[in-house]
């Protein structure tokens, strides 16, 4: 162990079996004025990305409010299988607490959406929300990445000048099709948009195992249209349907996160590098000398106060709600916020916490008499023969996170209903960017003659409604306050009622009539019109958790802006945000991706400045 990396970091080098009393003296025993070159707030997906890339050549120190998921959750954000049925993913307001892991976060009232609090979970963990996701590894279309490059004026943009960022971030493992066992889930991918050689940090592999479910229900998203794409997602185009890989690692089927990748990498006695981490450590205000250069934040640990000092750069990376309430508590946000708080303004930026995107599901039930993962894992002799077998080879039902996603552009029979504002709005997406994804899955069902409740479920990748993240007082201990703006703008709910109709066709289609079984669970076959269709989904529509864009990259003086396409805030120096908030919009799918590759670009930005 080199001496340079300090107390806290020899815990987490000392791998899992140090106990946790241990763990904890060292976690408490060091809070206390420090010096780095790097300060990293938030050591979740991006934080832990960027501050490894940085100690490759200059001093790191993550604040991290949470602790380690590996001792803090164990087997259920290990182990891939569980990340699908965690408590996490509960989203009403009445939902199980795990106050270790998670930020608890609620909601207010959703006007537009059953005047619902939403529980939206966020990682409060070494690895943030890539300890709690569900996984799927997919990026976005190169159309997208464009539109940010022509909207930033920086090309660096595009898909093509970002690829070696995406990358340099992960290492693909192909199919083991010895373990999937299911030759009818095949798999299509372009090898070349990986690099085989310089591998990533981050694991990227396919399960060894199919949900049989997954494999019926994939069908019948075929035969409406979605054909499979030939070159999978990740190549520039999300059209069609694939097997997509997770954030795995296939070597013992365990969750790749950017703890157990790029932290651990840092860590690596065999390399050189420089990285402390703060864990249970709340940054509560960035400081700024009086040139509004950040120079530090006060950490608070167990209500000890402070000061970890930036002699190089803050790097905020606290995720889409708090790094906007962590800027407005410092100083940087709308004036009238601000002022209204009684914060000194440092930098009067109204885009902090503004043009909140959000992706929106809504699922359609019915009963189907083939088994799902569930179905296999039921009784606890079935238990013991997949323990056998996942930790045996790393196969079988408990190694598997997924997943089979769908995604199109609604066909033209489909636009028919949408009104002229609606068809305009969706008009001003680039050509390549999905409308709507579809995921199919099921659970274990109580019914006799239904063996599981198999789910259809239609994701908006075009949302118009804007939601917002803002503060009620001056202090870290309030919980920002967010308006997810859900459905305020009727296109929304006009694309997801024409969704809707997608799904139910997919049900009906002949290719699954041999297993479907019995009439619509939910929402019901009485739900027909426009209007009780669009009710059910103002009912029911949740989160997917790929909410951004609250701290804005664009360029200087425009309006909404918050940080430039090199994530540097406008107004102050010495300050970036790096994480999905500076996406100016959500890229169509899922963002993990994206992230990584935007704090590998970053990094990369700041090494060649430093
Ligand atoms: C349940 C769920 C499922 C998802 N499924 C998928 C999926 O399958 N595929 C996919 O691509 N994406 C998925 N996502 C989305 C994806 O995981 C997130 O978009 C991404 O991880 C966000 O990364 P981030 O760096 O912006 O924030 P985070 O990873 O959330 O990191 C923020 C970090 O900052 C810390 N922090 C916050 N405030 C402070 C403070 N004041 N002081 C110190 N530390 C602080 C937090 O504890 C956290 O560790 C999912 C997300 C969730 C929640
Ligand atoms: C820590 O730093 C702060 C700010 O520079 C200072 O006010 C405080 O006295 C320091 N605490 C200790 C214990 O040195
Ligand atoms: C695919 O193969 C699996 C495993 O043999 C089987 O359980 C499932 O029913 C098959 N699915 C389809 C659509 O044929
Ligand atoms: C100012 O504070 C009041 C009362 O706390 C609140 O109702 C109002 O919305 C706030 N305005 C802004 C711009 O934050
Ligand atoms: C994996 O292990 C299980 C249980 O021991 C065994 O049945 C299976 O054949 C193995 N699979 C492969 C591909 O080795
Ligand atoms: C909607 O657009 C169509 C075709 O562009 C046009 O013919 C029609 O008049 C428009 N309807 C309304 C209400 O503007
Ligand atoms: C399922 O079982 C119930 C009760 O036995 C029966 O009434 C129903 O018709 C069955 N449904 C189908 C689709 O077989
Ligand atoms: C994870 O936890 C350990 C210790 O409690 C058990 O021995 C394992 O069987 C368990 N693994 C799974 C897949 O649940």
């Amino acid at each position: 162990m080199k001496d340079h990396i300090r107390g806290f970091v020899l815990v987490l080098c000392g791998v899992l079996a140090r106990s946790s009393t241990q763990d904890e003296q060292v976690h408490y025993g060091k809070p206390g004025n420090a010096s780095y070159d790097y300060v990293v707030i938030g050591g979740g997906t991006a934080g832990l990305a960027i501050a490894s890339r940085l100690s490759e050549f200059a001093s790191v120190a993550v604040v991290e409010a949470g602790g380690r998921y590996e001792q803090d959750n164990g087997n259920q954000s290990v182990v891939p299988y569980y990340g699908l049925v965690t408590p996490f993913l509960a989203t009403t307001e009445e939902y199980p607490h795990q106050s270790s892991m998670d930020w608890d976060l609620l909601s207010t009232p959703q006007s537009s959406a059953g005047n619902r609090r939403m529980h939206y979970a966020q990682g409060k963990t070494l690895g943030g929300s890539s300890a709690i996701n569900t996984m799927a590894y997919h990026r976005g279309t190169a159309g997208s990445y464009q539109r940010l490059a022509d909207l930033l004026g920086d090309q660096s943009f595009s898909f093509d000048n970002l690829l070696p960022f995406f990358k340099r971030s992960c290492a693909l493992t192909p199919p083991n099709l010895a373990k999937r066992a299911a030759p009818n889930a095949t798999v299509l991918y372009n090898p070349s948009t990986f690099d085989n050689i310089l591998q990533g940090p981050l694991q990227v592999s396919w399960g060894n195992w199919v949900d049989p479910t997954q494999s019926w229900l994939a069908r019948a998203l075929q035969t409406i249209g979605q054909k499979l794409n030939p070159s999978g997602f990740s190549s520039g185009q999300v059209n069609g349907g694939a097997w997509i890989p997770s954030t795995i690692d296939p070597k013992d089927a365990t969750r790749s996160s950017s703890e157990s990748s790029y932290l651990k990498l840092a860590l690596d006695e065999k390399r050189t590098t420089d990285i402390t981490v703060l864990l249970r450590s709340q940054a509560t205000k960035i400081l700024f000398d009086e040139e509004k250069k950040a120079v530090g934040a006060v950490v608070s640990t167990e209500g000890n106060d402070y000061v970890i000092t930036a002699k190089r750069e803050v790097i905020l990376s606290a995720g889409v709600f708090h790094s906007p309430q962590l800027l407005m508590l410092s100083g940087i946000g709308p004036a009238a916020t601000l002022t209204n708080n009684s914060i000194p303004i440092l930098s009067d930026l109204p885009g902090v916490g503004q043009n909140l995107w959000d992706q929106i599901f809504f699922n359609v039930l019915r009963g189907i008499s083939v088994p799902n993962t569930g179905t296999y894992l039921a009784t606890p002799d079935q238990q013991a023969v997949a323990l056998q077998q996942y930790y045996s080879n790393a196969s079988g039902p408990y190694s598997s996170a997924g997943g089979y996603l769908s995604f199109e552009k609604l066909p033209p029979q489909s636009r028919t209903s949408l009104s002229n504002r609606t068809t305009s709005l969706l008009s001003g997406f680039p050509s390549d960017w999905p409308e709507i994804e579809y995921i199919a899955s099921g659970f274990p069902s109580g019914v006799a003659n239904i063996t599981t409740i198999g789910v259809i479920s239609a994701t908006l990748l075009t949302p118009t409604s804007r939601g917002s993240v803002t503060i009620s007082s001056a202090s870290i201990s309030d919980p920002p306050v967010i308006d997810l703006g859900w459905l305020t703008d009727e296109a929304d709910g006009e694309i997801l009622v024409a969704a809707f109709k997608r799904v139910r066709e997919a049900w009906n289609s002949p290719a699954i009539a041999s297993i479907t079984v019995g009439p619509e669970i939910v929402p019901g076959d009485s739900v027909t019109s426009d209007s009780d269709i669009l009710s059910f989904i103002r009912q029911s529509a949740q989160p997917i958790w790929h909410a951004s864009s609250t701290c804005a990259m664009g360029k200087r003086g425009e309006k909404g802006a918050v940080v430039d396409s090199k994530a540097r805030v406008f107004g102050v120096t010495g300050l970036r945000v790096v994480d999905n908030s500076i996406t100016p919009f959500s890229v169509p799918g899922h963002p993990q991706s994206t992230v990584y590759m935007l704090a590998e670009k970053i990094a990369a930005d700041i090494l060649k400045t430093k």
